[in-house]
């Protein structure tokens, strides 16, 4: 038998070339963790273990790992059409992706602009919504306005409107945004699903920046439904539907970033649907390709599109796209990763599975440091007392000697996340709040 080789044959130079994103470096490369394999739920490392895949790899791979129909469609499309220039020519796929999309999306939201990442669709949807109060006469209307703790990826737009300082404090100036308070209340602790208390008046924050500034030079609020990368913060009940209210009322546009919610994470398509409030524009990625290949979607409502399709018809109504917008790769594994949600009913077996995840998740209450515990959904989260003097450490802890274990999770700042494939099964659920139990009694 081979032997095991937890560098997977990498020499050290190679590992420096690679400058790691959101990874500490150093640490990393002097102990790397590879993986070589994945395949449904679980991923092989490079020293031939299987690891249990608790994130979805980064909240993306929601059918599991290997799907044979996305590579089929894949490899097909590249013989077929590998590149399509994306301005001014097409290829009939992307029509029907749209066409698709707008279908499984709730109310008019029927446009559809494709990209190739959640950060890409995040800074589309800002732009769109400071076009469309231009091209509708009203060009003071650009103020944008965000949420504390809200992640809508790391372009320049995306960490203004984002509100984790640790994102942009190293980047100089960003856009003026002004930021809503976030939805995690003490008095919600320990919730299951969306908590009680606080919905209205969290919702009602926004009357105070519309007061600063005035409505009249707002152009749109962007949040997550909920928010997945600060660990799940989920709205109280209540809050989406207020904000709703007050975006009508003020003429604002209200933005969601499904990047995480969309495509079943909530047991529903989109969040949207699941929560019952309707956004203008909704940004979307990971989920719909499962992760194969990169690609993103802003979602409009018609009266958006409308609004654009103005003046000369040779000029482009909005002079935005990216080379790789519509990418005939990226739309066939979408195609063939919609076949798998609705073949499997992967949606419906999301909300099937969410009571045990939740019972899994709540039963660790017991658990030494733990402060709250949240969940929707196939996700949730395990936040801990932070241990004095050295923030984010010991959820790091948990999860490294989760990953020693078997399981794969992530944590962002003091907090554990857990984001299955809807694949998983409830023996499987079970192996997650096990390893849990024991990794949180061990790390001190
Ligand atoms: N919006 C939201 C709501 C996201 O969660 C992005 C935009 C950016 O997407 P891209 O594809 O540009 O990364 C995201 C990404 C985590 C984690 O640990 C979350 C994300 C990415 C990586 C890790 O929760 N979210
Ligand atoms: N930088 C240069 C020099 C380019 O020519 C282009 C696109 O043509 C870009 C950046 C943008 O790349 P993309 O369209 O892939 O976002």
């Amino acid at each position: 038998m081979a032997e095991i080789d937890s560098f997977a044959g990498l020499s050290p130079d190679e590992l420096d070339a690679h400058w790691m994103p959101f990874t500490g470096n150093r640490q990393f490369k002097a102990n790397p963790r590879l993986f070589v394999h994945a395949e449904g739920m679980h991923y092989t490392t490079a020293d031939g273990r299987q690891v249990l895949d608790g994130f979805s790899g980064l909240w993306c791979c929601n059918a599991g790992h290997g799907r044979k129909e996305i590579a089929d469609a894949v490899a097909r499309q590249l013989v077929e059409l590998d590149y399509s220039p994306a301005f001014q020519f097409g290829h009939p796929l992307s029509f029907k992706l749209a066409k698709r999309l707008a279908d499984m999306a709730p109310d008019d939201l029927n446009r559809i602009f494709f990209c190739n990442s959640g950060s890409e669709a995040a800074d589309t949807a800002l732009k769109i919504a400071r076009a469309y109060w231009r091209a509708k006469g009203r060009p003071e209307k650009i103020r944008l306005i965000g949420r504390a703790q809200g992640y809508h990826g790391v372009n320049f737009g995306g960490i203004s409107i984002g509100g984790m300082p640790g994102n942009r404090k190293h980047f100089g100036p960003a856009l003026d945004v002004d930021h809503l308070p976030h939805t995690l209340l003490p008095e919600n602790r320990f919730s299951r699903g969306l908590p009680a208390h606080g919905g209205e008046a969290m919702a009602a924050r926004l009357l105070d920046i519309i007061e600063l500034h005035g409505a009249e030079n707002i152009a749109a609020v962007m949040i997550e439904p909920f928010a997945g990368s600060a660990g799940v913060i989920l709205p109280p009940k209540g809050y989406l539907q207020r904000l709703r209210e007050l975006c009508n009322q003020y003429e604002i546009l209200l933005i969601f970033d499904e990047v995480i919610t969309g495509f079943g994470r909530t047991g529903a398509a989109f969040a949207a649907e699941a929560f019952g409030v309707v956004p203008d524009i909704m940004t979307t990625a990971k989920g719909i390709s499962n992760g194969a290949v990169p690609m993103g979607a802003v979602f409009a409502r018609e009266e958006i599109y409308n609004t654009f399709m103005q003046g000369p018809e040779h000029i482009p109504e909005l002079a935005h796209g990216y080379t790789y917008s519509a990418h005939p790769v990226a739309c066939a594994a979408a195609m063939a990763t919609l076949d798998i949600y609705e073949h499997e009913k992967l949606f419906a077996r999301v909300q099937s599975l969410a009571p045990h995840l939740e019972e899994a998740l709540h039963s660790l209450r017991d658990c030494p440091h733990v402060i709250d515990i949240r969940n929707c959904g196939l996700a949730g989260a395990i936040q801990l007392q932070p241990r004095a003097g050295e923030a984010s450490k010991r959820a790091m802890e948990v999860v490294l000697e989760s990953y020693r274990r078997g399981l794969l999770l992530r944590w962002t700042g003091d907090t554990i996340a857990v984001a299955p494939p809807f694949i998983i099964d409830t023996a499987q659920i079970e192996t997650i709040a096990k390893t849990l139990r024991a990794v949180l009694q061990k790390v001190d």
